[in-house]
């Protein structure tokens, strides 16, 4: 039961004939050539059994061939630990670009730059155990960097649910230039959400734990657990996080979920939902409930009301203490001083995401059917109120009465997960357990955009398949929306596929929302990764190097390398067991291409692709020795070989480059430590 249009193929052949002839007053002249066409379109639609709904999927979201897309979809990929870049919304996969996790395709984590950037990862040696060589990511929040509360296409920012870390993408060349280890926390989820000019970087910790990475019993876990909210100052003109003027805020030991910035009327302001407020924490060896019984035990959990503009004074004061170095502002301060307010949030909810004029702040619960809008000035009115007002948690954290600060319960239907906003003073929230989206009314201001529909009212469900987590409106989190379509990113796909083994794909639903109902356009599956959540861009807004600026680039400085090989300059250098090599990479060969050494020598090797073609990509593997490197036109890479292990190893290009690309290749001889 895809479309329920039972329409008869025979006269639809009609209704496909007048799709197919677009603008035809314009090609007056191509007219003849279209109805021959469109006969033949309607033979390809009778055979394929399409119906109406299926034409229209096709011919909205159909590039054809040569044609590019005019957005970008910017995907997590989940447990591939990777960022995923779609071409939308024709669902081309255009590029991935590895962050957390090696990738043999990128040359990303075998040798050259991936590797300095995935050690910076690596959870630091400590008095708690030695260092922790972390190889994999779960990526889940992408954030692209803003300017004035609009996408400014410059640089993306994703987090790793697993182990706690944020990793910074350049977008000249869609590469990972960073990726920070949180110094207090092991993992995250309300991460990276950022702020309208992406001063911070928000991450936000999920399962308690002692701070800091310390141990303390789970006996211990009302006075020694603890969450926290950190905020990482990114700097635009180094393009990296600066862990200097970064800072953390201490919180209670619920289990915060996610989080999200303020915009306009709630700019400085951050919020972030809880779980578990009843600090369960288990025991169910012996009898006790389990998680999903424990945590969930109490009727209400809180929004977490954070006054970031507070929190930078307070850390500017220097009122905060040092754990592993990072300050953190303790909880006790974040309640002194007015940083940290909590409101009641219907049970275990999950998505939590502010609407484009600031004016209200959306929170769903999983268990709800209600999505519930909180006024960002009935916060303020409720904060005004003072503390005779407020209630008070085990910690002292004010707790604002709920049915002050509450503007509007709709209801949805079953699971209400995320939501997001287009520019019509619409939003959209996924159903998780309905597998659904839910189109609704907001009120207030946006309702002079919509005069004729009731606000704070449900609109229509349109069903997916099967089980929405997130979804992505185009310019979706934006101060200003694009709308016009939404990608639904649904987790289980169960009979969409051809079954390829038990693993299934997910399933990304293309759906358009340009008119009064959306509608469902297409199906992508996904395998390389479980997108968690996307955020689409226009392409224009990408400034993209086709090549890296000049010869002898790295990319990790984005300048020219002074030690990059330049073409005249190629050579081998030794100072007794250790070896540089200056080698540069051209269609069709490396220059040298016999490099010899002795078994046990240090060999320090550079790389330049000297090329100024766009596409001239080549590779460089060296068997043996586990390096595999790719080099776009212009950059330079450097890696290390220990050469421990002799013989003789064949290095080659990875990438057919050219017609000559096989013989791109050389030989890298190791001399026996007993022939030297
Ligand atoms: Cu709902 Cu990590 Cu945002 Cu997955 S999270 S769906
Ligand atoms: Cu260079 Cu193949």
């Amino acid at each position: 039961m895809r479309f329920a249009t039972g329409c008869k193929l025979v006269s639809f052949a009609t209704v496909a004939g007048m799709l197919l002839l677009p603008g035809c007053a314009r090609h007056k002249t191509g007219t003849a050539a279209y109805a021959g066409e469109s006969n033949a379109a309607a033979k390809v639609i009778a055979q394929r059994k399409l119906t109406p709904a299926d034409v229209v999927g096709a011919l909205k979201t159909f590039e054809p061939p040569g044609r590019r897309d005019k957005y970008l979809m910017f995907a997590s990929g989940g447990q591939g630990g990777q960022v995923l870049v779609w071409g939308f919304p024709s669902m081309r996969l255009l590029q991935e670009i590895p962050v957390f996790t090696p990738d043999s395709m990128a040359g990303w984590g075998y040798g050259g730059v991936g590797d300095q950037v995935l050690r910076e990862g690596y959870i630091p040696a400590s008095k708690m155990g030695p260092r922790q060589r972390i190889r994999w990511g779960d990526a889940h929040h992408p954030a692209l960097s803003e300017t004035h509360g609009v996408y400014d296409g410059k640089w993306l920012f994703i987090n790793d649910k697993a182990d706690g870390r944020v990793a910074v993408v350049d977008l000249r060349d869609f590469a990972c230039k960073q990726i920070v280890k949180n110094p207090i926390f092991y993992n995250d989820h309300g991460s990276t959400f950022i702020t309208p000019n992406t001063r911070y970087v928000i991450e936000t910790s999920q399962y308690s734990a002692p701070l800091g990475g310390a141990y303390a019993p789970l006996r211990g876990y009302k006075q020694d657990y603890r969450g926290e909210m950190t905020f990482w100052r990114f700097d635009r003109k180094t393009g990296r996080i600066d862990s200097k003027r970064s800072f953390a805020v201490e919180f209670p030991p619920y289990w915060q979920d996610l989080a999200v910035s303020g915009k306009l009327a709630s700019r400085g302001w951050a919020f972030c939902n809880s779980f578990n407020v009843a600090m369960y924490h288990g025991n169910d060896m012996n009898g006790a409930p389990s998680f999903e019984a424990g945590a969930t035990r109490r009727d209400t959990d809180y929004l977490h009301i954070i006054h970031l503009a507070q929190a930078i004074k307070v850390f500017k004061t220097g009122s905060f203490k040092r754990i592993n170095g990072f300050p953190v502002i303790p909880l006790k301060t974040a309640i002194a001083d007015h940083i940290l307010f909590f409101t009641p949030e219907t049970k275990s909810p999950h998505g939590c995401d502010v609407a484009p004029d600031g004016r209200y702040i959306i929170v769903n619960g999983k268990l709800d059917p209600h999505v519930s809008v909180y006024s960002f000035k009935n916060i303020q009115a409720a904060i005004a109120a003072g503390p005779t007002t407020w209630r008070h948690d085990a910690y002292g954290v004010p707790i604002l009465p709920m049915r002050k600060t509450i503007k509007a319960r709709i209801e949805v239907g079953l699971g209400p997960l995320h939501t997001q906003f287009d520019n019509k003073g619409f939003a959209y929230t996924t159903l998780f357990i309905d597998s659904a989206i839910a189109k609704w009314s907001l009120g207030g201001a946006y309702e002079k955009m919509h005069p004729d529909v009731k606000p704070w009212s449900l609109i229509q469900k349109l069903p997916v398949n099967y089980n929405p987590g997130h979804l992505a409106v185009i310019g979706g989190d934006t101060e200003h929306p694009t709308g016009q379509y939404l990608v639904a990113l649904n987790k289980w796909s169960i009979d969409r596929f051809d079954c390829v083994g038990p693993l299934y794909p997910e399933d990304m639903q293309v759906i358009d929302i340009s008119g009064p109902k959306m509608r469902l356009l297409s199906d992508t599956p996904l395998c390389v990764g479980e997108t968690h959540y996307a955020q689409i861009i226009a392409y224009s807004k990408i400034h993209a190097w086709r090549v890296y600026p000049k010869v002898g680039w790295n990319p990790l400085t984005q300048s020219v390398d002074p030690n990059a090989p330049m073409p005249g300059n190629e050579r081998i250098v030794r100072h007794g067991n250790k070896v540089e090599i200056f080698m540069t990479a051209v269609r069709s060969h490396y220059t040298p291409e016999i490099v010899k050494v002795n078994q046990g020598d240090q060999i320090t090797w550079h790389v330049t692709n000297i090329e100024r073609t766009p596409n001239a990509t080549h590779g460089f593997a060296v068997s043996g020795y586990n390096i595999n490197l790719t080099l776009n036109p212009g950059e330079t890479e450097t890696f290390h070989i220990h050469a421990d292990h002799a013989g003789v190893f064949s290095f080659y290009c990875t990438k057919f480059c050219s017609a000559l690309h096989l013989e791109m290749t050389g030989y890298l001889v190791v001399k026996p430590r007993a022939t030297h």
